[in-house]
This record gives structure tokens, sequence and C-alpha cells, in this order.
């Protein structure tokens, strides 16, 4: 564990380096309207060790997903204002600080290639690793990404806190499976651990350019908060 910690704070440096992006999605996250909270579920307790000491700390589990439109989550009937649009299921997940949170994101959509490769790879996770449907990755192909669960401290407020995940493209074409109302085909099951610190609201976002619209794809889904984006409140 210790390990893993010394990673999240080497890629403090690298978190600064992407202030850029960091701050567009701090300032969508203020600006934006909270459209609902997903508590994480208690798993009870786990022992890790931080530091070279075991430590005995709240596990809690959350499970969401990603889809090629609205019309599953959290964005109400019809698929809410843009039923077209590719989304998470939840935008603001709530979790315990200094924490293990164990997280599962079912995939349920197609993909291309990153902007940025540096978003194949698994960062800042326990172990350096994701499940993707069931086996230990440390990165997947970046030219077949369907969308990536980043997460960043907000500049300034002193807590380093830096974890990325890519989804793998959802090559699944299997009977749909019916979820809200949207049909899809069976997900990739991405699943990673990782450590919360202080107390604090985080932001979250997607690295791969899924928005439509505009230049680079960074438009509509990506650049309106509750779709690509969201915040990680712990508490
Ligand atoms: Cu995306």
């Amino acid at each position: 564990m210790s390990r893993a910690r010394a990673t999240i704070v080497a890629l403090v440096s690298m978190v600064t380096g992407a202030g850029v992006l960091a701050l567009m999605a701090f300032g969508l996250a203020s600006a934006a309207p909270h459209q609902s909270a997903l508590v994480a579920q208690s798993l009870g307790t786990t022992s890790v060790t931080v530091d070279g000491k075991t430590v005995t700390m709240p596990h809690v589990a959350l499970r969401i997903a990603t889809y090629p439109d609205s019309l599953a989550g959290v964005h109400g009937a019809g698929g809410g204002a843009h039923p077209d649009w590719v989304s998470y299921s939840n935008d603001n997940l709530v979790v315990p600080a200094h924490a293990e949170v164990t997280m599962t994101i079912d995939q349920y959509d197609s993909g291309g290639t990153l902007n940025n490769p540096f978003f194949a790879n698994v960062w800042g996770t326990i172990g350096g690793t994701a499940s993707m449907d069931g086996h230990d990755v440390t990165k997947v192909d970046p030219t077949a990404v369907g969308h990536t669960f980043t997460l960043r401290g907000i500049p300034g407020n002193g807590t380093p806190l830096f974890v990325s995940v890519p989804l793998p493209e959802d090559f699944n074409s299997t009977t749909p499976v019916t979820i809200g109302e949207g049909a899809y085909p069976a997900p990739v099951v991405v699943k990673f651990s990782f450590l919360t610190g202080s107390k604090g609201v985080y932001n979250w976002n997607c690295e791969f350019p899924c928005g439509g619209s505009r230049i680079g794809q960074f438009g509509q889904a990506m650049s309106t908060f509750g779709y690509m984006s969201g915040t990680l409140t712990v508490k």
C-alpha cells in the first residue's frame, strides 16, 4: 500500500501538469447543479498497510456505468434533456474519508483512439491495476477506449488524489440487456480499488473525446456536467 501511496504522491506533479484540464473540470463541477448523490455501500472494514503501518479503515463499494446514450441512469424520463448524449449513470458519488473504495464500472459503449495515450494506463489504484472482465491489467489498447474514469484533487485544496482508469471499448454483440429505457450489449466490467484521503469535493471526468458536435469531440456531453463528469464527495 505504501507503494500505491508513493505512486499517488509521485503523480501530483502530473496532476499539476494537467492543470488546464483540471481547472476545466473544476469550473464545470462548481458551476453545475448536483443531480443526484450515490452513496457508497459499506462493506465493513479492511486492513491495509500505509507507510509501513497496518491501518484498519472503512471499506465501501460503488457501482456505476457508462452508456452510449442517456436512457439509463439519473437523467430522467425519456433520457432527460439530451437522450442521445453519452453518459455516466451517476454524477455525484459519496464516500467516506480515509477509506478503501472498491469501484465497479459497467462499460456499455463503443470506443476509439485516445487523444493522449497517458490515459490508457491505470493510475492511482491499489496495486496499480484494474480488473477488466476479471483480468488484472495496468493498461489497455489506446485505440479501443470507450471512456475513462479520471479523478483529481481540486487544485489548491492540498490533498493529492489522482485515480485514472481506462474503460475499454465494448466489443460485445450479444443479445441486448435492458437497463432503464435503454438496450445495450453485455458490458465490459471494470473493477478497481483506491484509498481516499481527507474530506473534500473532488472532480472526475472522462478523458476520451466522446462528446460529439465540436472540434475534437470535447463538446456536448464532455462539457456538460452530469454526463461525462461528476464529483466525488469525501466526507
Ligand atoms: Cu467519455
